[in-house]
């Protein structure tokens, strides 16, 4: 079985790994994963590119990852950026470990050297063991794409833009944001692989991760909401919010950038023209739509057991509209 799963940060990566334990424990025939990740949060610091949300999907299913953080490595030290700090390079917003580092640097030298962003991808998908897992990490895009976020300027009234990690991470997203623009999106073309993965997926799985700032860029990405379309797979949802607020992060926040609802409701408008299954919270109020099935369900992963049942009611509704849908 193919499954195809368009994911940014620490929500879709505890999900993913939540998924690949249910598929392991309860799925009798072998499992294809397919991720597509988000590269909008990508950032160059000290010359290097990082890739935060592919990062966190590596180190998520590969087993390395800070639990507690979500992101970065377990075990780190913090010998470079102490040095860097003596130095007084800048930013020293962004916590960056020893061990981390490292990938950056790999990462560095092998696009230095003109290789591909899938391509050094698959370097590093190698040596977290990925494949061995029956998964697949794809960037959305090779093309380098970065969200920025155009905030009011200090008091004398112009705008200016900033990273989204320094809105993110250094302002904590409570600097009042006018809009995002995602410089290159526009330019950008799927990764190699990413499209197939959508078209010839069993289902299509969209986890719980920021709907604006991750979901919504992989979907910005030109050619991809067309393969959501038209796939026959049919695409199933998981709504980030929890009583109108998301478990972690800012999504509430992003959703309130772009006018729209901070509902399960508004971000199901945001996948309106390719969604077909929509998981919410129990509490959560939202009707079935036209054409949309909704499942109430509790949609905390306090647990790799929890995120497990939470993705195999994704798994299990998009198997139901797959048979539904399945030539008589
Ligand atoms: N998030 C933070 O809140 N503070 C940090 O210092 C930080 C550093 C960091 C380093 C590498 C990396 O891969 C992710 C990192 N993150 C950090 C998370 C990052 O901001 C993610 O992009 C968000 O969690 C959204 O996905």
């Amino acid at each position: 079985m193919r499954i195809t799963a368009l994911a940014g940060g620490v929500g879709g990566a505890r999900f993913l790994r939540g998924l690949l334990h249910h598929v392991r424990t309860s799925q009798p025939e072998p499992v294809e994963l397919t991720v597509i990740g988000n590269t909008g949060d990508d950032i160059t610091l000290f010359g290097l590119r990082v890739c935060p949300d592919i990062d966190t999907l590596l180190y998520t299913l590969g087993g390395g990852i800070h639990e507690g953080q979500g992101w970065g490595r377990a075990d780190e030290t913090h010998s470079l950026a102490g040095e860097l700090a003596a130095l007084g390079a800048e930013p020293q917003w962004f916590t960056l470990g020893d061990k981390d580092f490292a990938t950056h640097v790999y990462r560095s030298q092998l696009l230095g050297r003109g290789m591909p962003l899938s391509a050094v991808t698959e370097r590093l998908s190698a040596r977290w063991g990925l494949g061995e897992l029956g998964v697949t990490l794809l960037p959305m895009t090779d093309t380098p794409v970065e969200t920025h976020v155009v905030v009011a300027g200090d008091g004398d009234g112009e705008q200016r833009a900033i990273h989204f990690q320094e809105w993110w991470v250094r302002h904590r997203a409570e600097l009042p944001a006018e809009r995002f623009v995602v410089a290159g999106l526009d330019r950008a073309t799927p990764a190699p692989g990413v499209l197939e993965a959508i078209r010839e997926a069993d289902v299509v799985i969209l986890p719980p991760s920021n709907p604006v700032v991750s979901i919504g860029i992989i979907l910005g990405v030109p050619g991809v909401r067309d393969a959501l379309r038209g796939t026959r797979a049919p695409v199933v949802g998981v709504s980030p919010l929890v009583g109108g607020r998301p478990v972690r992060g800012h999504a509430d926040v992003c959703l309130r950038t772009i006018g729209v609802d901070e509902t399960s409701a508004g971000v199901a408008g945001l996948y309106a023209d390719f969604l077909d299954g929509w998981l919410v919270d129990e509490e959560d109020p939202m009707p079935d739509g036209r054409g949309l099935q909704v499942v109430r369900r509790p949609l905390l992963m306090s647990s790799v057991e929890a995120a497990a049942d939470m993705a195999g009611a994704a798994l299990d509704l998009g198997l139901r509209l797959r048979a539904e849908r399945a030539p008589a």
